[in-house]
């Protein structure tokens, strides 16, 4: 068995052992761990810093190896398509309680993508988040369509600890590939590592 796999079933039995006389906060986090919706603001916060001031001329600089690069107003965003996607964001570190069930909406990147139109030769889009943060994704992943600038987390803006206004939701991978307070998105031809990616942690994030 996985170690992730043992842990799972650890974390089950033991659930189920204390079932018998869960409060009602207990039965709210087992319900929880079964993917009803982490009520709003209360999910988890992980970042290296602290949190940064958004400007109120926020501005998602899209450019790098592109042919249209863009400056995009937090209303320009507001403006294009958008898909709503169900997700659990989880943090590697601790996988079982820094999680959270979220619907997000926001616009699929791959949308960024066709309009910008990278070079042939572009493998990744790196995310910077405004403290700095830096997380990259192969475009291959970029392009699948649950893959999103989120600016709503169960149908409100994004509280300000969660990346408001503008993040990136990356269904299926770890949450370090989910840079908040999105300012840049840059396209390169060169095999460029987030922050966490360069420290070690999977570059394919899938989990
Ligand atoms: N800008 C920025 N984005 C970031 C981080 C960060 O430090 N700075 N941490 C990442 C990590 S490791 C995780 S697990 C998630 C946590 O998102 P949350 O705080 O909204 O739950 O944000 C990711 N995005
Ligand atoms: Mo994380």
């Amino acid at each position: 068995m996985k170690r992730r796999d043992f842990l799972k079933a650890l974390f089950i039995s033991t659930s189920l052992l204390v079932l018998g006389r869960l409060s009602v906060n207990e039965f709210s986090n087992y319900q929880h761990a079964q993917g009803a919706l982490t009520p709003f603001g209360s999910w988890y916060v992980v970042q290296i810093s602290g949190t940064p001031e958004i400007p109120k001329n926020y501005v998602l600089t899209v450019d790098g190896e592109v042919e249209n690069p863009l400056q995009l107003t937090y209303q320009d965003i507001l403006d294009m398509p958008s898909v709503q996607v169900k997700d659990t964001i989880q943090c590697v570190s601790d996988p079982y309680f820094l999680r959270a069930n979220v619907v997000w909406t926001g616009v699929p990147l791959k949308y960024i993508i066709e309009m910008v139109k990278p070079s042939q030769n572009t493998i990744k889009v790196v995310g910077y988040g405004a403290d700095g943060y830096t997380a990259d994704l192969p475009i291959s992943k970029a392009m699948e369509p649950d893959v999103i600038l989120a600016y709503l987390a169960d149908g409100n803006p994004l509280p300000i600890q969660h990346g408001y206004p503008v993040r990136l939701a990356v269904p299926g991978w770890w949450g370090y590939s989910y840079p908040k307070w999105l300012v840049r998105l840059h396209f390169t031809s060169r095999n460029v590592l987030g922050y966490w990616e360069s420290r070690g942690y999977p570059d394919y994030a899938k989990k």
